[in-house]
């Protein structure tokens, strides 16, 4: 059997894209700013004129899903970063907002299968994202770790053939059906059936 782990070398073939948030740009600046630094030091071009990182600016962090989704879809990317500052203020938007983000950041992953990295800040103040972008140690650094480590995690995952045992489909189960998804469908129409008793 095997053991996956994404490293952080070979990365002359990867390809990025950052999503960046306006809202709050003295903090999403800086944080763009340490995952540049962080991509550059482990052998990517970050120059937006070169082949592997493409920028999108967006107003918002609640902007932010819609388009790493569609960047997504595109297939030209091992990972995709999204970097965005939510910073509580006197109003209920905060929550709205950070709720919707990381549901949609979340989302973008699981149906593209495309690494959507979740580098929103979400802080009760100001000085509390400025410390996490720069002023103590810059998150965008970490959260392009995790773009270089699940890129190439990715790539290896996705090499490993299908076995023909194992998760075998039994004699009149729908074969066009993954496994998983028979099983939830299994569970959504026994929750219906015990609804209706
Ligand atoms: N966007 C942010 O990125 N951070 C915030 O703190 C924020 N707050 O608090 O309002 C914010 N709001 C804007 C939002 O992301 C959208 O751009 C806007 O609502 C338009 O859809």
């Amino acid at each position: 059997m095997a053991v996956f782990e994404g490293t952080f070398t070979q990365t002359d073939h990867m390809r990025f894209a950052i999503v960046i948030g306006r809202f709050n740009d003295l903090v999403t600046t800086k944080l763009l700013e340490g995952c540049q630094d962080c991509l550059k030091r482990h052998g990517v071009n970050t120059d937006p004129n070169g082949t592997q990182v493409d920028y999108a600016w967006v107003p918002g962090s609640f902007e932010v899903p819609l388009v790493a989704r569609q960047l997504a879809l595109t297939n030209r990317y091992d990972a995709i970063i999204c970097l965005g500052a939510i910073i509580k203020g006197q109003t209920p938007h905060f929550d709205y907002v950070a709720a919707e983000v990381s549901k949609g950041i979340a989302a973008t992953g699981f149906q593209t299968g495309v690494p959507v990295i979740f580098g929103v800040l979400t802080t009760d103040t100001m000085q509390q994202a400025l410390e996490r972008a720069g002023i103590k140690s810059n998150l965008g650094w970490n959260y392009a770790m995790s773009a270089l480590e699940m890129a190439s995690l990715m790539q290896q995952v996705k090499s490993v053939n299908v076995e023909p045992h194992g998760n075998q489909l039994k004699a009149g189960t729908n074969p066009t059906l993954p496994v998983t998804t028979m099983k939830s469908a299994a569970i959504n129409e026994a929750i219906v059936r015990d609804n209706m008793t």
